[in-house]
């Protein structure tokens, strides 16, 4: 046997030393922006991330909401595979029949109709804009929009009828089929308005700029507005059944696959990611893992991976280093595999992005783990808490909770991560929990103040850009008493919020 006599660490061991700020370092500067596939020295992946994180393949986190939503705020989720194929492509199909960039609604209403039937569709379809039409159809001529961020609206009674208050809208401009997104900004200036509805020739309604639009501050100025921008999605794939599920995804548009297993040094992903390539050669993109040390990245990597996600044991409702005794503290997993990485990188001038996957519990430790080396991190209970996870909501003991349960739990029964070519399609034994987490609110809400954590960690350090923290990072051991130090002590606090971390 091979001793390795260190002990292994996790995030909640390490703390970032802070090294000169420039005055030029702001949050403001930060860029998030890390490769989510491999790409040559010299050249540009070919799937980049706005932020770096994704959400788990997990049945209590990525559904097609949580995808769309995440994708939105500059993310990737991967569906879950632990479903019949023709189930999880009809997910994928679902995020890529939603059209990015452009906020639409095709919910339309009357001018006969109050405010309070605008305020019931809202609800009732989620959809932040209606449009009102003179006939109440989606063919009628377009007569206003109103938006949720309306202020107007806010202001109103709810049983005033919309032709009441239809004059200033009616004088919205609309726009046509065919501007460009710099155009349609123009008109919206100049007017002092603050969404333009576009329609197409045939007098259909097909979308509506916001002036305020975050996603179309991020698109090509002279795009024209129909193009096919849509949201970028991944999927959770199988080494068993991968000659009849990947086709379908694939079709589906999927851009981007991972082999989901517990434990990814094995032949079964090579022969995953060979008949991918046999099949599709390198346009299917395909990451692969889970590893947790030097030889384990390197198998992968030669393998063919587009990305390698590391980490054994350390999610929040794992418990295979108890049923099984496999496993890794997740940062020293994590800073052996991201030196490979970089030493494979030198060698051969692929860059194969590696993924942080799970045992994220503060905010933090997402910084921590970009520090040592990750270039995105897979997060399962962090989404699962948020309002587009696929779990309904539920009250236990008086506090909002939602359910989140292991891919290796009875419940999940997702056999063929864990199978080792057995495939008796079933779970011999359990290596996941079902439990609940703290509901916490929509998901942009929570994501825009973890990046906000994150960015401000980076200015501490000194960095503006992902490479430069993991160039600049100093990070430090610290002793168990030092993280009781770290934290509120030998006071009496009047609240504590468990979810601010
Ligand atoms: P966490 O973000 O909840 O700490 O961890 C999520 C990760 O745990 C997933 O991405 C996956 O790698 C892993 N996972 C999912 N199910 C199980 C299980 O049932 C598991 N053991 O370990």
């Amino acid at each position: 046997a091979i001793y390795i006599n260190e002990p292994a660490h996790t995030f909640n061991e390490y703390l970032l030393i802070p090294g000169y700020t420039p005055t030029s370092c702001v949050p403001d500067k930060v860029s998030l922006k890390t490769p989510l596939v491999k790409f040559k020295k010299g050249e540009e992946p070919e799937i980049s991330l706005n932020i770096p994180m994704v959400s788990a393949i997990m049945q209590a986190v990525s559904g097609e909401e949580m995808a769309i939503e995440l994708a939105k705020n500059g993310g990737i989720s991967f569906i879950y595979g632990s479903q019949t194929a023709e189930d999880e492509a009809a997910m994928i199909a679902k995020v890529k029949a939603k059209k990015a960039g452009f906020v639409f609604s095709d919910s339309n209403l009357s001018p006969e109709n109050t405010l309070a039937d605008i305020l019931a569709l809202k609800a009732k379809t989620g959809h932040s804009t209606v449009a009102i039409t003179e006939d109440g159809t989606s063919n009628g001529k377009l007569v206003g929009i109103v938006s949720s961020r309306d202020y107007r609206v806010s202001r109103m009674n709810p049983n005033e009828k919309i032709a009441n208050f239809m004059t200033p809208l009616a004088k919205l401009i609309t726009a046509k089929y065919g501007i460009t997104l710099s155009e349609a900004n123009d008109i919206i200036w100049e007017n002092k308005l603050n969404s333009l509805p576009v329609v197409h020739e045939d007098g259909k309604l097909h979308a509506f700029v916001f002036r305020k639009d975050y996603d179309s501050h991020k698109e090509n100025p002279n795009e024209l507005l129909d193009d096919q921008k849509r949201f970028i999605v991944g999927a959770g794939i199988n080494s068993r059944d991968y000659a009849e599920r990947v086709p379908k995804l694939v079709d589906a548009g999927a851009d981007v696959l991972c082999i989901d297993s517990s434990e990814g040094y094995s032949e079964w992903q090579k022969i995953t990611i060979e008949w991918i390539r046999k099949h599709y050669g390198d346009k299917v993109k395909v990451g692969a893992g889970n590893v947790v040390d030097r030889e384990g990245f390197l198998f992968l990597a030669k393998a063919g991976a587009d990305f390698i996600k590391v980490g054994i044991g350390g999610g929040s409702i794992c418990i295979t280093r108890e049923t099984k005794g496999i496993g890794r503290g997740q940062a020293t997993a994590l800073i052996e595999v991201c030196q490979a990485r970089d030493e494979y990188y030198e060698e051969t001038g692929i860059y194969v992005p590696v993924c942080s996957d799970g045992g994220i519990v503060y905010d933090h430790h997402i910084t921590l783990a970009l520090a040592m080396g990750a270039d995105f991190v897979m997060l399962g209970r962090y989404f699962a808490r948020f309002d587009e996870s696929p779990t309904p909501k539920r009250t236990i003991n008086g506090s909002i909770v939602k359910e989140y349960w292991g891919e290796g739990s009875n419940r999940a029964r997702n056999w063929a991560r864990y199978d080792l070519g057995v495939g008796e399609q079933k779970l011999h034994f359990e290596e996941g929990v079902d439990s609940y987490v703290p509901y916490a609110g929509p998901l942009k809400e929570n994501v825009d103040k973890t990046i906000a954590k994150i960015k401000a960690t980076m200015c501490n350090c000194g960095a503006i850009t992902i490479p430069e923290l993991q160039d600049k990072a100093k990070l430090t051991l610290v002793s168990a008493t030092s993280i009781v130090e770290g934290g509120a002590h030998d006071v009496i606090r009047k609240e504590k919020d468990g979810s601010d971390r």
